[in-house]
């Protein structure tokens, strides 16, 4: 089984100028919005999250510098590395996901489907399996 969650590369408007990338909600990126928040100065070594999502959508993008993305439906798993601004992860709810590898200068932004709610985490991961294993 293949997970939910999937990378999408998008055009880069670049012109003598330079580059300019666009999101549109329901285009590029295939959900509404509501809030926006961005990773940055992490420290080296450290990994993040270390959870999964009842109903928050998210996408990632690593919009200077990289980081890696470990990802987990329960059945299987996969690492995917976010190095440019045109490379999104769609993150969906029901994959585990820790980011990791972050380069010192790397800026994440993630836009998220709902606003916060520390309700809509899963953070336990047997819960988690127990939760999304069945699906
Ligand atoms: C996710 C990954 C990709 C808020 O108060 N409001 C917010 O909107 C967010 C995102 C966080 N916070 C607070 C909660 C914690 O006290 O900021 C602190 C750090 O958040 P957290 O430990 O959840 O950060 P990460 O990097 O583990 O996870 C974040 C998002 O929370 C999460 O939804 O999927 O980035």
């Amino acid at each position: 089984q293949t997970l939910s969650s999937r990378i999408v590369r998008i055009e880069s408007l670049g012109d003598e100028r330079g580059q300019l990338t666009v999101l549109e909600e329901n285009k590029s990126i295939p959900f509404e919005f509501k809030r926006v928040f961005y990773i940055y100065g992490t420290i080296a070594g450290v990994r993040r999250g270390f959870h999964a999502h009842y109903k928050t959508r998210q996408a990632l993008i690593s919009v200077t510098g990289s980081c890696k993305v470990h990802l987990d439906n329960t059945k299987r798993t996969e690492e995917v590395e976010l190095d440019s601004p045109n490379t999104i992860l769609i993150l969906e709810p029901n994959d585990w996901h820790e980011m990791y590898d972050f380069s010192p200068d790397c800026v994440l932004l993630v836009l998220a489907s709902h606003l916060y709610d520390p309700e809509d985490y899963i953070r336990d991961y047997d819960k988690f399996i127990k939760i999304y294993s069945k699906s």
